[in-house]
């Protein structure tokens, strides 16, 4: 049968029914790949698994709560949705609703969002305000403003986009035949961590799966207020996808770490990008920063022994690395080489190299 996206898939768990119009690309239904060269690098027995979340539509995770989203806003009559946005949300956001035929509006902070993210809000023909400010203030605005003007939010506050989101426990429960004993991801405002946990516990308590996974959040250590127990007024961080000091699902995710027996953690971003790097080499799989911070802090908890030997561990790679072409070349500066051509210099090329 023709794939035709997440809501179709999981029609009898979302809030649709059969007059509903629905907004979809396709999205969900992405590959869980198990590595096979980093692991035995670790010296400690492990299967990790990689939910390859940036071959959605637009690149990252965000489609799979933004079609239930958009579905939804059509659904109610609305003729604009609105974001703020690090990045993937407004890609997100901007392709689904020229999808539907609806306007999209745009929030992110001035020169902090990667250039793939920027060329999609801007191709898809969103309507883009910069803030001369960063994701927090965008996001107290989009709060302020849809009080006084005629547009639904397409954030994570959203509950639509929280339930998209949960299919992807489900598919990985399908693929597994159960849960895993850990699931890792890059936390920003919480809302994937917390969507993952109820389709864990939905799949749980319909006897689908046998046991719930905990749940490990890492943030970037310049931006890691679930950490610091405190809200962050300045984040910084290399992985701008997640500079978020001001987590719009804060309760959720501490429900989530109680529940689930789990916790957070944060990395340096030399962690980050070394381990973005590694899974390039090792395994060719390309991940944004932000994303590779979910294998970056499962390693080192496998390595300490945090993380028990013997587990299944899902790590959750949030967007594809081509949204953030800069800081990959960036780490690469020496990787190439020019040469006359001529066949010489090109067997010596080779021949240096091997
Ligand atoms: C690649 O696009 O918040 O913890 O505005 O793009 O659910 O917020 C992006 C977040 C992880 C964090 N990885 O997820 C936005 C935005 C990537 C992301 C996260 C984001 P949440």
């Amino acid at each position: 049968m023709r794939y035709t996206g997440l809501i179709e898939n999981y029609r009898d768990r979302l809030p649709v029914d059969d007059s509903t119009r629905i907004i979809s690309l396709g999205e969900g239904n992405t590959p869980l790949i198990r590595l096979e060269n980093i692991p035995a690098t670790l010296g400690k027995d492990v299967d990790i698994y990689i939910k390859y979340e940036g071959l959605n539509p637009t690149g990252s995770f965000k489609d799979r709560g933004m079609t239930l989203a958009v579905t939804k806003a059509v659904e109610s009559g609305s003729k604009a949705i609105i974001c703020a946005s690090t990045g993937n949300t407004s890609a997100s956001a901007a392709a689904y609703a020229a999808r539907a035929g609806i306007k999209a509006f745009v929030l992110i902070p001035e020169g902090k969002i990667a250039l793939g993210k920027l060329a999609q809000a801007m191709i898809h023909g969103a309507v883009i305000i910069q803030i001369k400010g960063n994701f927090d203030d965008g996001m107290r605005l989009v709060k302020e403003v849809a009080d006084h003007a005629p547009v639904s939010i397409v954030n994570s506050i959203n509950p639509y986009r929280l339930q998209g989101q949960k299919t992807a426990a489900f598919e990985i429960i399908e693929e597994l035949g159960d849960a895993p004993d850990y699931h890792c991801l890059p936390v920003g405002n919480a809302g994937n961590i917390s969507a993952h946990w109820m389709g864990y516990k939905e799949y749980h308590e319909d006897g689908k799966a046998a046991k719930t996974p905990k749940m490990v959040g890492y943030q970037a250590a310049g931006s890691a207020p679930f950490v610091k127990g405190e809200m962050i007024d300045e984040p910084e961080t290399i992985a701008t996808a997640i500079r978020i000091g001001h987590p719009q699902n804060w309760d959720l995710a501490h429900t989530v770490e109680k529940e689930s027996n789990g916790w957070f953690d944060a990395l340096t971003d030399e962690e980050i990008l070394a381990v973005q790097k590694l899974l390039t080499e090792k395994e060719g799989i390309f991940c944004e920063p932000a994303s590779a911070i979910s294998l970056a802090g499962a390693m080192r908890d496998i390595k300490s022994g945090k993380i028990a030997e013997g587990s299944t561990i899902v790590c959750t790679l949030t967007g594809h690395g081509l949204k953030d072409p800069d800081t990959a070349i960036a780490q690469c500066k020496d990787a190439m080489i020019t040469i006359n051509p001529v066949m010489d210099e090109v067997r010596e090329a080779i021949l240096n190299n091997m």
